[in-house]
């Protein structure tokens, strides 16, 4: 899988370098590169921020920048960016750029690429193991759906990734809007309902819960079979304890020890039902019906 981030801050990805993730950059699985957003600049101050149209506080990142970045990653032909004067439509760009550009208006048909879509964007469970063999472009946002285990494993299956941090109070819209209408399957998302200074950390967290579900990366496979939030009957895991059998006066749970598979098995599913609809009741309204056994119903 190849994996390129795009952030002011690059260096914040030199952690990939470290432990399963490394392993899985020597071993040839993985290719990830953090690219310098100031990289595409063209002024002094290699400035990616602007002041928000409408008004406001803070900065917003500007889509001329982003634009020369993603084209160049996405493989796409370089669009020229003329800037309109106040108060002239869109559209009429467009047809400036027909006229004084021929290049550059041959290129716009050549840019498109056409991926097709599901209607709602999210393959059923069973393609879940499609490859995703066209270029996925990610922007991290706290305004963005929840960044689910189903996204983490229909986004292992991926050749290509892109990663676009924000900073400050976000990007334009138009950024992730434009290549959306270039046919790329451009996908935002939160990990979760608390507010971070940029997409970095996210960009993290998203890529190591992708990595470690691609075939390989994982010395047991086995381990990620059995988690949490997988299959299903997604549901948190049951608690896990290794010797000694008492510690500190505390005792492993009996069954645990009996030998009994059967015993042990229903011991810990009805522990997962249990904890699962304590901690997280969302959880388990969410549940299929049909992810329940007979057991389940008589507890
Ligand atoms: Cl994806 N970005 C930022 N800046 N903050 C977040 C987030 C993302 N998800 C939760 N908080």
């Amino acid at each position: 899988m190849k994996i390129d981030i795009v952030s002011v801050f690059p260096e914040y990805f030199e952690v990939m370098n470290l432990s399963l993730m490394g392993k899985a950059q020597a071993k040839g699985l993985l290719e990830i590169k953090a690219h310098n957003l100031r990289d595409w600049t063209h002024d002094v101050h290699h400035s990616v921020d602007d002041t928000p149209v409408g008004g406001g506080a803070g900065m917003v990142m500007k889509p001329e920048v982003w634009g020369e970045c993603l084209d160049e990653l996405l493989g796409l032909s370089q669009q020229s960016d003329s800037v309109p004067a106040p108060g002239i439509a869109a559209d009429s760009d467009a047809d400036t750029n027909q006229s004084d550009d021929p290049v550059s208006a041959a290129n716009t048909q050549s840019a498109s690429v056409n991926v097709p879509v599901s209607s709602d964007g999210s393959p059923a469970e069973s393609d879940m193991s499609a490859q995703l063999s066209a270029p996925v472009l990610i922007f991290p946002n706290p305004s963005a759906p929840l960044f689910t285990q189903r996204d983490a494993t229909e986004l292992s299956h991926a050749k290509h990734l892109l990663f676009g941090c924000g900073r400050y109070e976000g990007y334009d819209a138009r950024i992730p809007d434009y290549y959306r209408s270039q046919g790329i399957d451009v996908r935002e998302y939160s990990i979760g309902d608390y507010v971070l200074n940029g997409g970095e950390v996210a960009v993290s967290v998203m890529l190591e819960a992708i990595t470690r579900l691609m075939p390989g990366f994982m010395g047991n496979p086995d381990s990620i079979v059995e988690e949490s939030y997988t299959g299903e009957g997604a549901l948190l895991e049951h608690h896990q304890y290794t010797k000694p059998a008492v510690w500190r006066d505390i005792a492993v749970p009996n069954v645990l020890l009996s030998g009994d598979h059967g015993k042990v098995n229903r011991y810990r599913r009805d522990e997962a039902l249990a904890r699962t609809a304590e901690i997280r009741p969302d959880l388990i309204a969410a549940l299929d019906c049909k992810a329940l056994d007979k057991a389940d119903r008589k507890t």
